[in-house]
């Protein structure tokens, strides 16, 4: 708090306002050429180089561009739609952007479907008083859809949220689409920032900040919150800033002004439940170790503890000789009688993509939807079990409902882990 000396906003103006608009016309004029037929994602050296002063007039470009759309919608009501289990980074983005489209008018409800499970997320929602709210596939159905204009996705690209396919079907248009996950499909928007190569939504959204679209003043105290909220989001998608790059320490730099150092401390404080130790426990006595991947499965789960299948993994990629742990378990939701079964991907070894991992070892749906993907270190998917769902009064055939499925997710990650060795085949 004590670094929020009043040189701060004198300098962010200066550094938004002025300096970098001159740098935006200097920069258009000179990509002009290359945008057009700039690949996709082609990293190397020269290249990186190349990109660090373009990374930060894309930010500009695309603030200016994001204020436009927001100026195009004033008075309108907005939905902001989260992955179903929603993580630090999007819910703090969520909230910057509700502040953000404040100004214009613009009254966004921040919405998910599934629930906070990992005891951080509950913190941070609860310490910070972060205003998301739950909608299941059962409420919304009772909800009046008609008052909104439209929807906007964050850290998501709609294919891990129930509730996009639902609220779509009422007609609301996509307003905005801001994420780093690679991009999973089309989709007709009329803001997309999708910036694979950023480690976090946060440092987007920190540098929207810095661009100006919201001038961050620490004598607010919902500014100091969201700001809190942004370093949290940050830092947890890029494993406590061991993962982060340039942009992102440059972001966690600005938003090292507002944040509340102590606040954020109390929600790292957190502790696991015991269920969630249970879940970590299983994993440990249930992990095979091949190639340097660790594989758990771990039977059934409760749908409020999903989220011990990420820490479960969290916890198996610590181990000597591992760099890539997937934890999987079938999740069972008690208000749709549904089950599903839930993976999650850790890895540290800087080659292995863990969106094309999970691609390739599971494959699509009827429909060609992807099982799952990933971003930088991290991946997961969801299988539904439709049918096969419930009946697991039986417990034989919950126990051979496990063993089929555990077989099954094994089998296709050991193809990729280790072609040779497959151990369903004897
Ligand atoms: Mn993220």
């Amino acid at each position: 708090m004590y670094l929020n000396s009043p040189v701060t906003s004198t300098e962010s103006l200066s550094l938004t306002t002025e300096s970098n608009s001159e740098e935006t016309e200097i920069d258009k004029e000179l990509i002009e050429l290359p945008t057009l037929s700039r690949p996709t994602l082609a990293p190397t050296t020269a290249e990186t180089i190349y990109l660090a002063p373009r990374g930060n007039s894309l930010a500009a470009q695309k603030s200016e561009e994001l204020q436009k759309t927001m100026l195009g919608h004033r008075h309108e009501r907005h939905l902001i739609i989260l992955q179903d289990f929603p993580d630090p980074d999007a819910l703090s983005c969520a909230w910057a952007y509700q502040l953000i489209a404040q100004q214009y008018d613009i009254k966004c409800e921040i919405i998910y479907a599934g629930t906070l499970s990992h005891q951080e997320n509950i913190a941070l929602v609860k310490l910070t008083t972060l205003p998301a709210q739950r909608w299941t596939t059962q409420s919304i159905k009772s909800k009046d859809l008609s008052c909104y204009q439209g929807l906007v996705l964050i850290d998501n690209q709609g294919t891990t949220s129930q509730l996009l396919p639902m609220v779509q079907q009422a007609g609301i248009p996509i307003v905005a689409v801001i994420d780093h996950h690679s991009l999973q499909t089309e989709l007709k928007s009329e803001f997309v920032d999708v910036r694979p190569y950023v480690r976090a939504t946060a440092t987007i959204f920190t540098q929207y900040l810095q661009a100006g679209l919201l001038a961050l003043d620490s004598s607010i105290g919902q500014h100091v919150k969201c700001a809190t909220a942004l370093m949290h989001g940050l830092r947890s998608d890029t494993n406590r800033l061991m993962q982060a790059q340039e942009e992102d320490f440059m972001a966690a730099a600005y938003l090292s002004r507002f944040y509340d150092a102590q606040l954020l401390n109390a929600i790292l404080q957190a502790n696991r439940s015991k269920r969630v130790m249970d879940v970590i426990e299983r994993s440990l006595k249930n992990r095979i170790v091949q190639n340097n991947f660790s594989i758990a499965g771990v039977g059934y789960l409760r749908y409020d503890d999903r989220d011990a299948i990420p820490q479960a993994a969290d916890f198996l990629v610590t181990e000597e000789n591992v760099h890539t742990a997937v934890v999987y378990g079938i999740v069972h939701d008690e208000d749709d009688e549904l089950e599903v079964v839930i993976g999650s991907l850790r890895t540290t070894k800087l080659t292995l993509d863990p969106d094309e991992f999970i691609k390739e070892a599971f494959g699509q749906d009827s429909t060609g939807r992807f099982f799952g993907g990933g971003r930088t270190g991290a991946g997961g998917f969801e299988i539904p079990m439709g049918f096969l769902s419930g009946g697991n009064e039986n417990s034989a055939y919950a126990k051979m409902k496990w063993e089929v499925f555990d077989a099954q997710i094994k089998q296709k990650l050991l193809k990729l882990v280790n072609p040779k060795d497959n151990p369903i085949q004897s």
